[in-house]
């Protein structure tokens, strides 16, 4: 059929030199003696991906000749890190290319760091998808990718004077090798206009939409390789073209401006990632964004079918898994295909799309639930408008016939909300047609049924099911962390890449002081590593025989890097009080990463305060380097491989009912690192199964934050009565952390006296008492080891394959293709 005679080149050290000066001259045309690192980086990228190109078309062969259900994960954002190193532990390569580059005389760690990560998610959610769609490589489960090329990604940060300055990422701009665009294959996307009804041929009346104005979507693929099994998914991510490049006429009459601009208006669509991860403005190019990218992806896998395949047979090939609400609107544009266009029976029609596609949610807070304004909605998508309109009125008959006058419950579950704006609820949407809806940890999954869609699970109980969020051990532990990997690898054999549960065979080693000696060896070799990279990369230096307490997430209250800034704070000023000998406590050092979405005004201010604490603190003889605080810019895939395996504490001390799951928190239990954190999200489900020994363990539960909310919460009370935090507050409010200019951080201090959305002053003491605990424990050397290698053992669970299997089993109903 064409595809079968490729074949990989060879896999051999000779081989792969061959080939990759083969790349550098006739792909890159320059001679080696006169290649740029970026040459050479280019060329070694593309030598690589031609050992990934067999094993991708026999996965397509396979795929296609096994008529297996593919899933269809569909998601605005994918967070892929770097390529080239995943690629290379994907086919066993690096070993190879390693020693023909030294034979060349290049360094590969160098090419590595030629890379620039593509950035095309926030943080968690993004990040999540990479990890689903590296897992069902790895299983050999049918699944394609799609999402949006944005052509910046999530900004680049930088701190000027301590404050967040952002830059646009460019990360096209040298070179793009691990894509393959397809031009040909583009689709057409429309928008706007108007509907009409009409009569067809046989005399039936009919609704259509009459778009005003379209764009091409030209499929950008990208390679999902398993791990070393021979088998490579795709990724589809969709680029915005005019469709036509150049009003010829407009250009002839010599307004070249004008001819250009239809352009440029099309290609806004996928330019830039939205940077805001939870409170969503009704932005027009985000729905704009959000319907193109789906009315692509849709489309593409309809075409993909045979052209006899009869549609009722949907559901028996496909999954649209909804990554959050963000492709929702992929639920009334799966109805107008098969109503419109294929002329399927309304109620056939939704029989199938309700069977097409399930929903994950990845929040709780109410302001980030996605909602659009009717009158949005209509001028850009008139038709989906009316076909979402028939859905309400159908689904809202269905409840008064199983809740007779209950006008009540009637608005609270409408689809259309009436207030402040007539809006579109796209949770809800999502919620009446999805085949499934499930949270994302077991604590999320509950207070999901119980608290944002009660009414919803009431009349569906059995549409609500949990899937714990997983991470995926090749990036995360493997590749992050090869030490480590050498380590478990030595004491249990290699299984545990692809089956992480494996790691419970290590639960007898804890107890094995030689053990125990290597594994904290591991742990410094990574914090030396760590040094280097911030060296060269932001001219921090890092000790490496102080413990490393880490906090690295997206910058929002609800997370509370606020709580970590007044536990320095409040050691800072016990320390210059006299009531705190720097020597008595184990030296620290304070890692955050976190990146403000640029328009969160408090979000930047935190930021600033926790630059200017460091700065204050790290130059003040009187601590005798007892705390150090470092914060190096613009935290993103990249750093965290670095960041985590280094660490020895993990900061998950958000709000308990408020981290939907959290995936950090699994990255660095898995490399080691003991977790102070709350009871929230799936906090839970480790300190479950790491035990309450090996994790510390604070603040308020989810039922005592409802409780303390419904009587009314009043921070000032807290202020007053804790003088360890009175101090610590006075100190920031003093303007000591910004001496010129004293009342910069009175916002960040008015909010925690009198609102403080998040309890932090609540859980203060609470938290200073679990971290005092934490210095307790990190003095006993063997006991720490000992848990922390308990961590790595018992968190297998937390696999992104395990998190697979699950959605697998509750929700896809689809099977791995097996080699034939
Ligand atoms: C609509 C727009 C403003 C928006 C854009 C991005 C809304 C939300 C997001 C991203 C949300 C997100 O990253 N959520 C996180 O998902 C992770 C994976 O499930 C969870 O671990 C984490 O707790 C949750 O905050």
């Amino acid at each position: 059929n064409g595809t079968v005679s490729v074949t990989a080149p060879q896999h051999s050290v000779e081989g792969f030199a061959k080939e990759f000066l083969r790349e550098l001259n006739f792909g890159q045309g320059v001679p080696l003696s006169r290649a740029s690192v970026n040459d050479q980086y280019l060329a070694l990228a593309r030598t690589v991906r031609e050992y990934l190109m067999a094993r991708w078309m026999e996965t397509l062969r396979r795929q296609r000749d096994a008529h297996a259900k593919t899933v269809a994960y569909l998601s605005a954002e994918y967070l892929l890190g770097r390529q080239l190193d995943n690629a290379l532990i994907a086919t066993d390569l690096t070993e190879i290319v390693e020693e023909a580059l030294t034979s060349l005389g290049i360094d590969l760690a160098t090419l590595r760091e030629q890379e620039v990560e593509p950035g095309l998610g926030n943080g968690g959610l993004g990040r999540l998808a990479a990890c689903f769609v590296d897992s069902l490589a790895t299983m050999s489960v049918p699944c394609i990718g799609y999402g949006i090329r944005y052509e910046y990604g999530i900004f680049r940060q930088t701190f000027v004077d301590g404050w967040q300055v952002e830059q646009p990422d460019t990360w096209l701009s040298l070179g793009a090798p691990w894509e393959f665009p397809h031009p040909e294959d583009a689709v057409t996307v429309h928008f706007g206009g108007s509907t009409e009804t009409y009569t067809d041929d046989d005399g039936v009346t009919r609704s259509r939409w009459v778009p005003a104005w379209d764009v091409l979507g030209v499929p950008y693929n990208y390679m999902v390789p398993g791990y070393q099994n021979g088998r490579v998914n795709t990724l589809r991510l969709w680029s915005a073209r005019a469709t036509k490049a150049f009003d010829l006429q407009i250009f002839n009459s010599g307004d070249y401006a004008e001819a250009v601009r239809a352009q440029t208006f099309a290609e806004n669509i996928s330019k830039v990632l939205y940077p805001e991860d939870s409170t969503p403005q009704g932005k027009e190019l985000r729905l704009q964004q959000q319907y193109f990218f789906v009315a692509c992806s849709i489309r593409d896998f309809l075409d993909g079918l045979p052209a006899d395949f009869d549609l009722h047979r949907l559901p028996d090939v496909v999954m649209f898994q909804l990554n959050d609400t963000h492709p929702v609107i992929g639920v009334p544009e799966l109805m107008r295909i098969l109503v419109d266009e294929k002329k399927i029976a309304w109620d056939e029609a939704w029989a199938i799309t309700q069977k097409c596609f399930a929903y994950t949610c990845h929040t709780l807070l109410p302001e980030a639930l996605e909602v659009w304004p009717v009158e949005l909605l209509g001028r850009l998508l008139p038709r989906h408008l009316e076909i979402i309109y028939r859905i309400n009125d159908e689904f809202l008959a269905q409840v008064r016939q199983a809740y007779p006058n209950d006008e009540l419950r009637l608005r609270r579950m409408s689809i259309i909300a009436e207030h402040p704006e007539r809006s579109v609820r796209m949770a809800f949407l999502a919620t009446i047609a999805g085949a499934k809806v499930n949270g994302v940890a077991a604590l999320h999954s509950q207070l999901l049924r119980d608290n944002v869609l009660p009414d919803f699970s009431e009349l569906w109980p059995d549409k609500f099911t949990n899937v714990t969020n997983g991470v995926t051990p090749r990036r995360f532990v493997r590749l992050a962390n090869p030490a480590l990997s050498d380590l478990i690898t030595d004491a249990i054999g290699p299984g545990w890449v692809t089956d992480l549960e494996r790691l419970r065979e290590m639960e007898p080693l804890a107890d094995d002081a030689e053990f125990r000696e290597r594994f904290r060896a591991v742990k410094l070799a990574n914090k030396q590593r760590l040094a280097g990279v911030l060296a060269t990369r932001d001219g921090i230096e890092l000790r490496t025989d102080a413990m490393l307490d880490v906090m690295v997430k997206r910058l929002h209250e609800y997370k509370r890097q606020t709580l970590k800034v007044l536990h320095i704070v409040s050691l800072y000023e016990r320390i210059i009080s006299g009531e705190l000998d720097p020597a008595s406590i184990p030296p620290r050092v304070f890692a955050f990463g976190a990146k403000a979405a640029p328009g969160y005004k408090m979000a930047k201010q935190i930021i600033g305060l926790i630059n200017h604490v460091g700065a204050t603190v790290n130059a003040d003889p009187r601590v005798q380097g007892a705390l150090t605080v470092v914060f190096p810019p613009n935290y993103n895939v990249t750093l965290a491989e670095k960041l985590i395996p280094a660490a020895d504490l993990s900061e998950q001390i958000s709000l308990a009912g408020k981290e939907a799951s959290g995936t950090g928190n699994m990255k660095f239990a898995l490399n080691g690192a003991l977790t102070i954190g709350t009871d929230d999200g799936a906090n839970v489900e480790i300190r479950e199964l790491v035990g309450d020994d090996n994790f510390f363990l604070f603040g308020l539960l989810e039922p005592q934050v409802a409780e303390i909310q419904a009587v009314g919460y009043d921070p000032s009370k807290y202020y007053e009565e804790n003088a360890t935090l009175r101090r610590a507050i006075d100190l920031i409010a003093s303007g000591t952390f910004s001496p010129d200019d004293k009342r910069v951080f009175e916002p960040i201090v008015s909010n925690l006296l009198t609102e403080d959305r998040f309890l932090a002053l609540a859980d203060f003491q609470a938290y200073l008492d679990a971290q005092e605990r934490v210095d307790v424990a990190y003095r006993d050397v063997e006991g720490w080891t000992r848990s922390a290698i308990l961590n790595v053992a018992r968190s297998g669970f937390f696999s992104s394959d395990r998190s697979m299997w699950d959605y697998i089993d509750r929700i896809w109903h689809s099977q791995p293709v097996v080699a034939r």
